[in-house]
């Protein structure tokens, strides 16, 4: 495994990169895919260091709100037979790569960049940071190296790192994911267009598809637990595609007393694509990967072959295992720390060491 500065180092000196995004993919790998791609060429000279660089991503089709991210760019497009360098972002495991996993393997240097703590480190270099979003890793991988990053690449990066965290409400949000946005308030970002253009931008077929959601909703272990559902007829009587279902698990979640929510997809496939949200410490990651899937601990997701029946009573038992662990208490009782006699007894010590100094 080289350091990190020295894969920074290939990425910018290969000569043909291959750029990989997970499929499903959301807004994040595919800005990553972008920014990088364009971060590799802001900061080469084309004419003594020429190269190609193709992004591929395993879907059938992009919705409108993440197509806007990978326009004018050539997805999919292989135009060398072999890579010097293959990159993915964004991806936890190599299964995520879709029907690319191949050619991402046959290249000889391989990179991963990504976030999730449950990576499975399938690549020659790893570069797995504790960041809230591949977008976020991938700035900070620039900065380290001093790149040069244009303003279009700073809205994609925080076009990925809002959409991550549901506008900075959710997920691994850090000191460095508020510097790294308060530096590209500094420079140049389209906060208000992209907050309008990711989160209040839903076609209605989403929010048809809301509804048949919350009308499946069912509360479990004393109102802990909040599930829901969508079938193949909910999809196709709201005219809505896999991609209106993101964000949906949310509703749950934001109901008082809800630890766990889940929502249960139905795919083309027939399997089950389950989305889990915890909070007030519950880690649904764990849950996750009980059943093979994977994330963070307030968001994670797993996909199951078989029968909603079957994996009801699995999951709850596998819920309340987690539930158990945090047994609920009075929260909020000291949301802004103490009362003001506290506050002024601080301010002492504070002014007393100062005086020491
Ligand atoms: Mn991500």
């Amino acid at each position: 495994m080289r350091s990190l500065e020295k894969c920074v180092e290939d990425i910018i000196n290969s000569k043909n990169i291959a750029i990989f995004c997970h499929t499903a993919p959301d807004a994040d790998t595919l800005a990553s895919a972008v920014a990088l791609k364009k971060i590799i060429k802001q900061n080469i000279d084309i004419e003594t260091n020429p190269k190609q660089i193709d992004i591929f991503v395993d879907a059938e089709e992009i919705g409108d709100i993440n197509q806007a991210i990978i326009k004018g760019v050539n997805i999919n497009q292989q135009t060398v037979e072999k890579y010097d360098l293959a990159i993915s972002v964004d991806a936890a495991s190599l299964s995520r790569l879709g029907k690319w996993q191949e050619l991402f393997t046959s290249t000889i240097n391989t990179i991963n960049i990504d976030h999730h703590q449950s990576n499975t480190q399938f690549a020659k270099n790893n570069l797995v940071l504790k960041t809230s979003s591949t977008c976020e890793a991938i700035y900070m991988l620039s900065k380290i190296k001093n790149l040069t990053m244009s303003d279009d690449v700073l809205n994609l990066l925080y076009s990925g790192i809002i959409t991550d965290t549901n506008n900075l409400t959710q997920g691994v949000i850090t000191v460095n994911t508020h510097k790294v946005i308060a530096e590209m308030m500094l420079r140049h970002i389209n906060i208000d267009a992209l907050k309008t253009h990711f989160f209040q931008n839903n076609p209605k077929s989403k929010a048809y598809l809301l509804q048949k959601a919350l009308g499946s909703l069912r509360f479990l272990a004393s109102d802990r637990i909040a599930f829901m559902k969508i079938t193949k007829q909910d999809l196709q009587d709201a005219e809505a595609s896999f991609d209106d279902s993101v964000g949906i698990v949310n509703h749950g979640i934001d109901i008082k007393g809800v630890d766990i929510a889940i929502l249960a997809i139905k795919q083309e496939d027939n399997s089950y694509y389950v989305s889990l949200r915890g909070k007030n410490g519950i880690d649904v990651s764990r849950i996750a990967k009980e059943f093979g899937g994977g994330g963070h601990d307030s968001m994670a997701a797993f996909q199951y072959n078989g029968l909603l029946t079957e994996l009801n009573p699995l999951l709850t038992k596998a819920c309340k295992e987690e539930l158990a662990l945090h047994p609920r208490e009075e929260l909020g009782e000291n949301l802004f720390f103490g009362d003001d006699d506290e506050i002024s007894n601080d301010k002492k010590e504070e002014n007393n060491s100062e005086n020491d100094k």
